[in-house]
């Protein structure tokens, strides 16, 4: 990874550390933790501290992997630090149970894997899930600093972004899933609350990362119809915040798979391997025992092989290795036994003295073994029927030194992208795993070559080391992006410095929007009513004799009137066609006419009845098309689609067609909210202009007014405001102060 000099610490967060301690007779003990996210991170966390690293050291948060008693606590923290550059998060019995055996496992892990009929929907343990992501960001707010990048993984930890964004000031976040982000069909099952806490929690993150293309798309398809924000090539920009969303396969190790054949354990272990399986094509199949792995097809698949093709008979061997994981949970439970079962009838219906076509072991197995096992076997068996990458791929590729051995994939594997060529099945077809079977084992020498050379090639490329860096270098960019956007924001000083020339003033003119900048927005207009808050405070500010309020809105002149009428401010209707000003009756700014819209009111309608959802608003000299509450997607392809249309219609009519916040507005040309600016500019000498508001609309009147005035944009997208506001909280308390000032 390189990039701007500055050297940062990275604090990496997983639900596991990569190391175990347990208490033995009141004792902690030490070991290793196995997995791909800790071997695969490990040999990147080897480059730091490098010349060529931006990172200058680490520290990893997570569990131990086991409940340790009050007076160990400090010992285990102590060794965590010194020996794993680690931090602990302790957690209880109680809230591993709920958490990793329930919410985790038995809801979000399913779900995600499309298997909604073994998801649980249970809120005690959605409760704990919740208590536990605090618990993490607890932790993290114990150690993290200023400049940090803590980098997060995976689906145990999806609140975590967002619990951290403020306790955590200035530090970069990135979010990496493991898992695959599922279709907005399958997440839409979860309770509306908890899905839109988790897309919450994730839009905390600076950078989120998914393995496959799919994935980033169907998280962004979640965003937009569930939360509501539209994204540009990945990049989702919500009122306060910049997201990156960005695809990043996970690789491996290349490199530390072909060194470690070498070592004598492997070698030895080769040795056995091959004296003890003779004559026998080895089709190997090796994963953690999980329901997502299609475990059973495989066996099926094998076991349709020996049936119909009998004369592979003796001839290949299926070398099974199942990895506990998991146990206590109902499925997983269910599934070794379904496995154990199925391997017995396959034996008993096929094997010999001499011959055992499944040769089955449930266990963990140390990494020289494992290699061993990628190294001899002829052809690896990986049929998940959904899986986030699968790393157990890559590493037969990459265990294969001299390019013969046969992959079959399932094409339900993130991996399956970048090892297009294996030979490809579709897990749920038991037939064409055993054709891919029988094909894998025929393939010539040649060939077999052919296919790895050029996936080992590409898995050398994209290595785990160039994974993470991409990953943290995407982080660091997102300095620079964020940069560009919060570069006017309203400081707490700028903020000061206003209401003190607010206060010097005697002569104010204050310009407001009011939907989106006063009050939020709602399904339907007229449900956006003025709140308690809202009416005392322009009150309070209309009733001050050096203040000329000015609320310049979108709105027809009857909902203005009826929800400020009685206010002692200028009210502007339908984005200036309308002008009201105190004491006086409603007056059209600019005379104008409105026959044309007798020929664009159907135009407009055709599109409401076409939009479910979408509705047609008539005022007395505009027409507006409103979409808000319309499906997000169709209504996207629609606004497009009804844009060109009028466009094109209105060519010779001096009309203009604009495309507002889920809004298409037709009205006069000539006529906007810098129109109605210039005119009340130039009715007195003012010595404090103010002008606040967040939409298209109000651009036309920023661009107007005079360097001096003092303009604001809610929200931190691109402006010609001087300077912008994260939220319509901010907007209430800077008038608030004005008001107080009176
Ligand atoms: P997993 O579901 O655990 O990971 P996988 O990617 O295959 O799946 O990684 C398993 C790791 O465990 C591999 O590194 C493998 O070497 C090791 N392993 C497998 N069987 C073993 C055995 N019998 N003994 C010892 N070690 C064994 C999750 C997602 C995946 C994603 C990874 C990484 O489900 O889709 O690829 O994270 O992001």
């Amino acid at each position: 990874m390189s990039g701007s000099s500055k050297k940062h610490r990275l604090i990496i967060v997983s639900n596991r550390l990569p190391f175990t301690a347990k208490e033995e007779n009141g004792k902690l003990e030490f070991g290793e933790s196995a997995g791909g996210l800790v071997s695969g991170l490990s040999s990147f966390l080897k480059t730091v501290g490098t010349n060529t690293s931006n990172i200058s050291e680490y520290l990893w948060i997570g569990w131990p992997g086991g409940t340790v008693s009050e007076e160990n606590k400090e010992e285990l923290k102590s060794v965590a630090r010194s020996k794993f550059s680690s931090y602990p998060v302790f957690l209880s019995e109680e809230e591993m149970d709920q958490f990793y055996l329930g919410f985790c496992n038995k809801t979000i892990w399913p779900l995600f894997h499309y298997f909604p009929t073994y998801t649980a929907y249970q809120e005690d343990q959605w409760q704990q899930y919740k208590n536990v992501n605090q618990v993490f960001a607890q932790a993290i707010q114990e150690v993290v600093k200023p400049d940090d990048l803590v980098w997060i993984h995976d689906y145990h930890l999806l609140l975590l972004p967002n619990m951290i964004k403020t306790r955590a000031p200035g530090a970069l976040i990135g979010f990496f899933l493991h898992i695959p982000f599922p279709s907005y069909e399958i997440f839409r099952l979860l309770p509306g609350e908890w899905r839109k806490d988790l897309l919450d929690g994730l839009m905390g993150s600076d950078v989120l990362g998914f393995h496959a293309y799919d994935y980033t798309q169907h998280f962004l398809q979640c965003i937009v119809r569930i939360l509501g924000h539209d994204h540009n090539m990945g990049l989702i920009l919500t009122a306060d915040r910049v997201v990156r969303t960005e695809t990043f396969p996970m690789g491996i190790d290349v490199d530390r798979f072909v060194t470690a054949l070498e070592n004598p354990a492997s070698v030895q272990e080769i040795k056995d391997l091959k004296k003890s399986l003779p004559g026998v094509k080895i089709i190997l199949s090796v994963d953690r025992q999980d329901y997502t792995k299609g475990i059973l097809n495989r066996l099926e698949g094998f076991e349709i092989l020996l049936e119909t093709q009998p004369r592979y008979r003796e001839k290949v061997v299926l070398l099974m290795i199942v990895v506990p994981s998991r146990i206590g949970v109902d499925q997983y439970d269910k599934t070794k036994k379904q496995i154990e079962e199925l391997v017995g009838k396959i034996n008993g219906k096929f094997g010999s003295i001499s011959w055992t076509p499944v040769v089955y072991q449930y266990r963990q197995v140390p990494f020289h073994s494992l290699i061993a096992l990628y190294h001899v076997s002829d052809v690896a068996l990986v049929t998940p029927l959904r899986d986030g990458m699968n790393l157990v791929a890559k590493e037969y590729v990459a265990c294969r030194v001299d390019n013969t051995g046969v992959l079959v994939l399932s094409e339900m594997a993130g991996a399956v992208k970048e090892l297009g060529e294996a030979i490809i099945v579709n897990p749920n077809n038991r037939q064409e795993i055993s054709a891919a079977m029988a094909e894998a084992v025929e393939m010539p020498a040649g060939e077999q070559q052919r296919r790895n050379r050029i996936m080992r090639d590409r898995i050398k490329r994209y290595n785990v080391i160039r994974w993470a860096g991409d990953f943290l270098s995407q982080l660091l960019a997102m300095r620079e992006v964020q940069s560009k956007f919060y570069v006017k924001l309203l400081s707490e000083q700028l903020k000061q410095s206003v209401i003190t020339d607010y206060s010097r003033s005697k002569r104010r003119l204050i310009f407001l929007d009011y939907d989106g900048t006063l009050v939020p927005f709602v399904r339907r207009p007229e449900m956006a009513t003025p709140g308690a808050d809202v009416s005392a405070v322009l009150t309070q500010l209309s009733k001050d004799s050096r203040n000329t309020v000015v609320l310049i809105s979108g709105r027809d002149k009857a909902t203005l009137q009826q929800w400020f009428g009685d206010l002692c401010m200028t009210l502007v209707a339908e984005h200036g066609i309308w002008i009201r000003k105190p004491k006086e009756d409603w007056k059209m700014f600019k005379e104008q006419t409105a026959d044309w819209k007798s020929h664009i009111l159907p135009i407009l309608q055709l599109y409401g009845d076409r939009l479910p959802g979408s509705s047609v608003e008539e005022k007395d000299y505009s027409l507006v098309w409103h979409y808000r509450s319309a499906d997000p997607e169709q209504s996207n392809v629609l606004a497009r689609e009804l844009l060109d249309h009028l466009t094109n219609f209105t060519a010779n009519i001096d009309l203009q067609v604009l495309r507002g916040n889920k809004i298409i507005e037709v009205r006069a040309a000539g006529i906007n909210k810098g129109s109605i600016g210039l005119h009340m500019l130039s009715s007195d000498n003012f010595d404090f202009v103010f002008s606040i508001g967040d939409d298209w609309t109000d651009e036309d009147l920023f661009k107007v007014l005079p360097e001096s005035a003092v303009s604001i944009k809610v929200g931190i997208a691109n402006t010609h405001a001087r300077y912008t506001v994260q939220s319509i909280q901010e907007v209430h308390r800077l008038l608030k102060a004005f008001a107080g000032k009176a």
